[in-house]
């Protein structure tokens, strides 16, 4: 199973960011349904150490928290933009959460996440470059902010990489209190 850890995110939020959806060519906009925002990346891994993972997870406990997206941005790779993303508000229990999730995989017997925690929310990605169009997404998305919404849960997902993109499927919820 090929598996990552995200915020699952309400509907209204997905259609709020649905809207922001235009204006460049061959760019792959997520559908609604792929919107999420992840928290850990595992990768693709042996039935018993997903039940692993699931313990895990569910030993973790936390309180919820209230979450806002706002902003976009962009990931580079070699000088040309591969992915468009909305930001998220600083948040120290978003920062603690993940934190704590990462110490529970790796206390699963995960390598430790070298990269550094961007909070993000893929809107699109790109195969062709498209720099120009870009700016202009940027400078007309710079002041989103979306309502916040409340983080109740955190969960466990699995990914079927497809033609026609990734197909994700929520495994197992996780309620924080
Ligand atoms: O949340 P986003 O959409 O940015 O890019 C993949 C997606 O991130 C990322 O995990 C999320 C759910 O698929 N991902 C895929 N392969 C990855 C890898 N090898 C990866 N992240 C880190 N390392």
């Amino acid at each position: 199973m090929r598996l990552f850890v995200a915020l699952d995110l309400p509907w209204p939020l997905r259609d709020r960011l649905a809207g922001l959806a235009t204006g460049i060519m061959g760019a792959r906009w997520m559908p609604r349904e792929n919107l999420h925002l992840t928290l850990r990346f595992i990768g693709e891994v042996p039935n018993w150490r997903a039940e692993e993972i699931d313990l895990a997870l569910h030993a973790i406990r936390g309180r919820g928290f209230p979450l806002t997206l706002a902003g976009v941005g962009l990931f580079e790779k070699g000088g040309r933009v591969t992915a468009l993303w909305a930001g998220v508000e600083r948040s120290p229990p978003l920062d603690h959460l993940q934190a704590k999730i990462e110490n529970a995989l790796q206390r699963a017997g995960l390598e430790p996440e070298r990269r550094r925690f961007t909070p993000h929310v893929t809107l699109a990605r790109l195969d062709q470059p498209a720099n120009e169009k870009i700016t202009g997404f940027v400078q007309r998305n710079n002041l989103f902010r979306a309502e916040p919404f409340a983080v109740e849960r955190f969960t466990l997902f699995s990914s079927q990489l497809g033609k026609e993109g990734s197909v994700y499927t929520a495994e197992t919820e996780y309620s924080l209190t």
